[in-house]
């Protein structure tokens, strides 16, 4: 069935895609899966959305001002895991980023959903953020994988880039939800210092609108967010997270991004087998069966009532422009 699946589609990887992706730190690639992948994975994202609804569900969803995040998909639905250990989804990774070895950041998959209504559809905006700094690791080597589960067009919320951020951010913003209060460990900057930062650099606003089944993948370091919806309706997308070569652990007192692993893995040590079992690598393709990667996914993380606020947000409609 897996051969079924992978088969038909070709899609690879091009140097133009690479040099993108290392230039503006975000890169699209066009229907990468075949639409068994897709069929299957809308399919389960609307399977976890009714249990969520009917009390089924074992974790918890952010479901909220019109937006929704379903944390660990991959570990609470067969499809989507299977997706994750079986697709080439870890191949394209490797290529694009140019890493032998690709992990799975297990637990921090998110499915980012969005409803509008007809009376406020402009709703549910991403505000602009990085996602490094939400990891518990550090590297260059850590992309987000942000696959769309149904068109996600110019008036549904797309997702914006500020291109080439990824090469000035020295010391890493803090999410929106970290208390401004709180002390910043060495190496970070509150998330006050977004605004100052896109003002400093007017980086150019790269705007992804997406057809369902396009990917977009994004360095952890660059400064992206989405646009509100601007008309009534749905959109999805699963953003699953991966480890390449660079990534080490890093054990600083951070926000909620690190849990649950907080205390058991060296300062600086890599990604350990037995939590981020290798996926793909270069010489051998798809291993996740020979890694155990199949045992290794919990929900551990996401039992937890998925709340949190913003203190601040830095708007990206302030920042792309969106009428054209
Ligand atoms: O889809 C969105 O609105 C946000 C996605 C995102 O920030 C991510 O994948 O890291």
């Amino acid at each position: 069935m897996d051969a079924i699946i992978n088969a038909p589609h070709e899609f690879e990887v091009t140097p133009d895609i690479v040099d993108a992706y290392a230039r503006d730190g975000a890169v699209m690639l066009e229907q990468p899966f075949g639409p068994e992948w897709i069929d299957g994975l809308e399919q389960a994202i609307q399977d976890i959305f009714r249990r969520y609804e009917n009390g089924t569900y074992p974790g918890d969803i952010f479901n909220q001002d019109g937006r929704f995040e379903i944390t660990g998909a991959i570990g609470f639905h067969p499809f989507v895991r299977r997706w994750a250990l079986e697709s080439r989804a870890a191949e394209f990774v490797g290529r694009v980023i140019g890493c032998k070895t690709v992990r799975l950041y297990t637990d921090k998959d998110i499915a980012f959903g969005k409803r509008g209504t007809t009376e406020n559809a402009t709703i549910g905006a991403t505000s602009f953020h990085i996602d490094g700094s939400a990891w518990g690791f550090l590297g260059e080597h850590i992309p987000s994988f942000w696959l769309a589960l149904s068109d996600v067009g110019m008036t549904k919320g797309p997702l914006v880039v500020a291109a080439g951020s990824h090469k000035k951010m020295d010391r890493l913003i803090l999410p929106s939800p970290n208390n401004p209060d709180d002390e910043v460990a060495e190496g970070f900057l509150p998330y006050a210092a977004m605004r100052e930062f896109l003002d400093r650099h007017d980086f150019p606003m790269k705007i992804f609108p997406a057809r369902r089944g396009d990917v977009v993948v994004l360095n952890p370091l660059v400064v992206h967010g989405s646009i509100p919806m601007r008309e009534a309706g749905f959109r999805v997308a699963l953003s699953t997270r991966w480890l390449g070569e660079d990534a080490r652990w890093r054990a600083a007192p951070i926000q909620p991004g690190s849990a649950p692993y907080a205390g058991e893995f060296a300062e600086g040590s890599p990604p350990s087998d037995e939590f981020f079992p290798v996926i793909w690598d270069s010489e051998r393709g798809n291993v996740s069966k020979l890694t155990g990667a199949e045992a290794r996914h919990t929900l551990t993380e996401r039992k937890g009532k998925m709340v949190y606020k913003e203190f601040s947000r830095v708007e990206t409609q302030n920042y792309a422009k969106i009428d054209a």
